[in-house]
């Protein structure tokens, strides 16, 4: 008979310790609900970190999966397959872009992103060789491999990782005036959230990411976005660069992407940027893979359909006033894009943690990001009743329950 017991008991003996993860165990879910073996029922304040916006197994990209399981899954790129080039094209046209290099994970598309401007940077900018030179954000997360954790600021990610490769400086975020000393005749690209997901939801002054662009157009520098997590409706516009009213030279996707499935992301950006990737020159096993492809028409589809975008900035805005209007003692600060929020606790009531604990047992999934802060990032499907139900959690437990 299972039961979260033993779960948990199995992945603390045969498992590494590389997360400690909140004491739930999922077993069930759809939408933005999920259930645990003994069948109590939790709403997913996470979305995996942005990766299901759509909501647990969406009907559409379960119907999108299945039909495409029966038919054919994975070819490698050896060969052609007959759903990558309408997939990619969906993905411009959805983007803005001209043309787009499929990968896996979020990781991945950051690495594929470091490996085109480099190149782009020797072979176009007419940087010298092996001196370009990358910009990157303190508090930045960009993925787990040991290059990109040789960008992080935070000692958890990086601390006995090293030898990093050299070619990052490493800036304060929201600075541009940071960002324009920085830059040298070697720069070739500034990688940056638009809104910092880990770091806690840290959204930048109004007009940084435009004034980081007109900087970098000054400079012959190109503008990476990584939209992994802000991307897809989560911050209340299709992609988060849309709120500053401008373009980055090369955008990076991943998580909602792929539809809470599979895993599919991309570097996406212009014909003349991409043209330096000649054949051999990068890849993936299932980059590109149809099953993916498949799935990510889907969910592209699903947010258009479904308008999340609007969902996400209507909603977003209301769970933003009515967590303020709780107004407790023990918010240092409420901030939030669209239904990307994050909710600081006073050192003097102790660290998050806890407090999300509390929020388990009462049925409300949301994790804690560094010490002090709570990240809610529903699936954007969310009705409004149930965001109010998240309300009514919220302040039971930093008002009601603190008398
Ligand atoms: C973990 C954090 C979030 C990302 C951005 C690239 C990636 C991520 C902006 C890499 C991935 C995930 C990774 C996951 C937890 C989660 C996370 F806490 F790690 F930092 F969301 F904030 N760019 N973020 O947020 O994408 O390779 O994972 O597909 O590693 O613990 P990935």
């Amino acid at each position: 008979m299972e039961s979260s017991k033993m779960h948990m008991e199995l992945e603390a003996q045969y498992g590494a310790r590389n997360y400690k993860p909140i004491p739930i165990v999922i077993s069930e879910a759809e939408g933005v609900w999920v259930w645990d073996p003994e069948g109590r029922k939790y709403l997913d304040c996470l979305s995996s970190y942005s990766a299901i916006n759509q909501g647990h197994r969406h009907p559409k990209i379960m119907q999108a999966l299945e039909e495409q399981s029966k038919k054919l899954t994975l070819t490698s790129r050896a060969f052609y397959n007959n759903r990558l080039g309408k997939y990619l094209k969906k993905l411009c046209e959805v983007s803005g872009f001209e043309v787009a290099l499929p990968m896996n994970t979020g990781a991945e598309a950051v690495e594929t992103g470091i490996k085109i401007v480099r190149r782009w940077g020797y072979r176009v900018k007419g940087v010298e060789k092996d001196k370009a030179e990358i910009i990157v954000c303190h508090n930045n997360f960009h993925g787990r491999t040991t290059t990109i954790a040789g960008l992080s600021t935070d000692e958890t990610a990086s601390a006995d990782y090293g030898p990093f490769p050299p070619g990052f400086k490493k800036i304060p975020f929201d600075d541009t005036e940071a960002l324009e000393e920085a830059i040298t005749e070697n720069t070739v690209a500034f990688l940056v959230e638009p809104i910092q997901g880990e770091a806690g939801v840290i959204i930048p002054s109004e007009g940084y990411l435009k004034r980081a662009k007109e900087i970098c157009e000054k400079h012959n520098v190109l503008l990476m976005t990584d939209e992994i997590q802000t991307g897809f409706c989560r911050t209340g516009k299709m992609f988060c660069f849309e709120h500053d009213g401008i373009k980055p030279d090369v955008l990076l996707v991943g998580k909602a992407l792929g539809g809470g499935v599979i895993p599919v992301s991309a570097a996406i950006t212009r014909k003349d940027v991409m043209d330096v990737i000649t054949p051999g020159s990068h890849g993936s096993t299932f980059g590109g893979n149809p099953l993916g492809c498949a799935v990510a028409e889907a969910a592209m589809d699903v947010h258009i359909e479904e308008r999340l975008d609007e969902r996400s900035a209507e909603l977003g805005d209301y769970m933003l006033k009515h967590i303020r209007a709780i107004d407790s003692p023990v918010f240092k600060e409420v901030r939030g894009k669209g239904l990307f929020i994050a909710i600081e606790v006073k050192e003097e009531y102790g660290k998050a943690r806890p407090f999300t604990e509390r929020l388990k047992d009462k049925g409300l999934l949301a994790k804690e990001t560094h010490e002090q802060t709570i990240r809610l990032a529903p699936p954007l499907i969310i009705k409004k009743e149930e965001v109010d139900w998240i309300l009514k959690i919220l302040r039971e437990t930093f008002l009601d329950e603190l008398k």
